[in-house]
């Protein structure tokens, strides 16, 4: 079974997909890993300091491979991981009041961090992957440790929670703010 765990820059993907594949035991990759494996690095976006990949081709690609049931879990983590061919997307959310300190922290202009303040406070990654009709399971890590988020993720066993279950989030209030 293939995972996207995707969201907004900044809301807590990597630690969390990183933590899930410690406890688990589950394989980890990553969108730009996969990109540069593939050779689908296709840019450079100068403004944002970010590569651009191919998601389309890189689709392409996995989709004519898909993760066998025998192989396991297979877990990928990044931003545009919920365009990819996966089995369940896990969708992180962040209060954007709080997203903001993280993106400061990360030294990014005061441009790129309204985009995507805007886009987390309406919900722009969830719409997307709910265009392509995709069983998307959303989970609010604002106050959540990185171990209380996984939990939320999986059952009581461990195993993966992989059809749509989403968790509501209103931050209408920072966007009126
Ligand atoms: P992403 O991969 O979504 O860009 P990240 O995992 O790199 O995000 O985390 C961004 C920052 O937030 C980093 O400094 C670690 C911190 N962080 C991650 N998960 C957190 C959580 N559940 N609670 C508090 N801080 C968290």
């Amino acid at each position: 079974m293939r995972i996207a765990v995707t969201g907004t820059p900044g809301v807590g993907k990597s630690t969390l997909a990183k933590l899930a594949c410690d406890t688990y035991g589950w394989k980890l990759l990553t969108v730009q890993g996969l990109a540069e494996t593939h050779g689908l690095i296709v840019g450079h976006d100068a403004l944002d300091d970010a590569h651009v990949i191919d998601t389309d081709a890189l689709f392409d690609i996995l989709d004519a491979e898909p993760a066998a049931a025998d192989e396991g879990i297979e877990i990928i983590d990044g931003h545009m991981a919920h365009m990819l061919p996966v089995d369940a997307v896990w969708l992180v959310r962040c209060d954007p009041a709080v997203l903001e300190g993280r993106l400061r922290a990360r030294g990014y202009r005061a441009g790129k961090i309204e985009e995507n303040l805007e886009a987390e406070a309406m919900d722009l990654v969830l719409q997307e992957a709910a265009e392509d009709d995709m069983a998307v399971v959303m989970r609010d890590g604002t106050r959540r440790t990185p171990q209380e988020l996984l939990s939320a993720f999986v059952d009581a066993k461990g195993n993966p929670l992989n059809t749509t279950d989403l968790e509501p989030v209103d931050w209408s209030e920072w966007l009126l703010r």
